[in-house]
């Protein structure tokens, strides 16, 4: 059955790796049971925001437009798992806290190699780095410190990890790829598939280098290539750029946007977000997480004040939050001025979002009854009641049948209906707002 994407947090240690998977994972949002059966001890249940097919307004339920009233299906929308506020669902998404890696961790140094190996199953990665230069590569405090480095040797490190497992067995390699004449696609795929590794990766790591010669004659410089290319096709990267609330943070962003690509940088301050939710379950402040602004006792009374002023015949309400002592009002204060108006929010919601976007990943409805958008059989009642119990996110390119596979197991597929009714063939590719809304009958056709 497809795998659920899986995302690894890499990084030197006290990058904030698990300050950032904190800041992911712990949601203010309502939780429902995980949907995956074993989390392991480094594994993480995040929450990816996406705009939910509730809020659409052209669905059925949704009609007729009422100016102004909210979807009635976002009022219904009940996720099993995750969270649905106003139209916005947060869907569990795997998270792995792989242990700090530094400069020679392919050959040991710090356990590194084992921690490598951890990464075997991981779809993307989400680097995070130290921008505010106070640690060295190997994590320890120092000042000035170029982070730029650290994307270039972490990079190395994974390529020459994967490339000594390769070199290793080589001689053995190269020997039956002749004896069994196998094509390059084929010695490749044994080799990466401990990696997870599809054949379409490794063809299109293939493709893109147009090797002339035959496996059995590539020189050193060629199985790098290969091995190179595989790498980053098979472990789409983003660079999460931490610690953006710290002042020496702004130079290093600067050069390092020089370097790399946008769409694979995002900015973050983990610490800030989670020092926020933390105010929040405190009851000091209001804070949508992902937003750029928090709402003091104080402002809240500053408004209630301007408010009474305007009419005073009402009475004037006190905010039912607790008053800041001014340390805290402080932080708050330098937070709001060095990361929420300067960036416009914490950032972290969007490392997940990019990391998702790198893999395509699309959710997908899987519903019972695709009249009502409910889980329940038609006539049962309770069809109405709750639409959109479930929600799967696939990669790229994923057909209506491996949807089906995904959610229905081996059950055989009579038909796969989408919104209206309509019947959809099982080659139909997924996207956002096409086919994404499905449901499943099982049997004879
Ligand atoms: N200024 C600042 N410090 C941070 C941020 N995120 C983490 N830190 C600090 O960096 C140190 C290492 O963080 P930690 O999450 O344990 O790093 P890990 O070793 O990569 O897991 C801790 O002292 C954190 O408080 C941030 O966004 N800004
Ligand atoms: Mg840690």
């Amino acid at each position: 059955m497809p795998r659920d994407p899986l995302i690894a947090l890499v990084g030197k240690p006290s990058s904030g790796k698990s300050t950032t998977l904190n800041s992911l994972t712990d949601t203010t949002a309502k939780v429902g049971n995980f949907p995956f059966t074993t989390i392991e001890p480094n594994h993480a249940i995040g929450y990816l925001h996406l705009p939910c097919a509730c809020s659409r307004p052209t669905l059925p339920g949704n009609q007729p437009p009422q100016p102004d009233a909210a979807p009635p299906l976002q009022g219904r929308c009940k996720p099993n798992h995750g969270a649905c506020q106003n139209g916005t669902r947060s869907v569990p998404i795997e998270l792995l806290d792989v242990a700090g890696l530094v400069p020679g961790a392919h050959q040991g140094k710090g356990l590194g190699n084992k921690f490598l190996d951890d990464l075997r199953h991981a779809d993307a990665l989400i680097h995070v780095v130290d921008v505010s230069g106070t640690t060295d590569a190997e994590g320890k405090a120092t000042r000035g410190y170029d982070p730029s480095q650290d994307i270039i040797w972490l990079r190395s490190e994974i390529i020459n990890w994967v490339l000594g497992n390769l070199l290793q067995k080589w001689g053995g390699v190269k020997r039956r790829h002749a004896a069994i004449k196998a094509t390059n696609l084929e010695t490749l795929q044994g080799q990466f598939s401990g990696y997870g590794a599809t054949s379409s990766i490794i063809g299109r790591a293939l493709d893109r280098l147009a090797l002339k010669q035959p496996l059995p004659d590539w020189d050193s410089a060629t199985i790098e290539s290969v091995v190179t290319a595989f790498v980053d096709d098979k472990f789409p990267t983003v660079l999460a750029l931490n610690k953006i609330d710290h002042p020496d943070a702004d130079k290093n962003i600067a050069k390092i946007a020089r370097l790399v690509p946008p769409d694979r940088l995002v900015l973050c301050s983990a610490i800030s977000e989670v020092f926020l939710r933390r105010l929040v379950k405190q009851d000091y402040i209001r804070y949508t997480p992902g937003s750029d602004s928090v709402t003091t006792r104080q402002d809240e009374d500053d408004d209630a004040a301007a408010a009474a002023a305007e009419t005073p015949a009402t009475a004037q309400t006190t905010s039912p939050l607790k008053p800041l002592d001014d340390k805290l009002a402080t932080r708050i204060e330098n937070l709001r001025d060095m990361v929420l108006y300067r960036f416009g929010s914490t950032g972290v919601n969007q490392v997940l979002t990019r990391a998702a976007e790198l893999l395509g990943l699309t959710a997908v409805y899987p519903v019972r009854n695709i009249g009502t958008f409910g889980s329940g059989e038609a006539g049962s009642g309770s069809e109405r009641a709750n639409v959109f119990r479930d929600c799967v996110l696939v990669p790229r390119n994923s057909t209506v049948k491996d949807v089906g596979r995904k959610v229905m197991g081996d059950a055989p597929l009579a038909f796969v209906e989408t919104v209206g009714g309509v019947r959809v063939a099982e080659d139909e590719v997924v996207g956002s707002g096409w086919c994404d809304i499905l449901s499943f009958k099982v049997g004879r056709a």
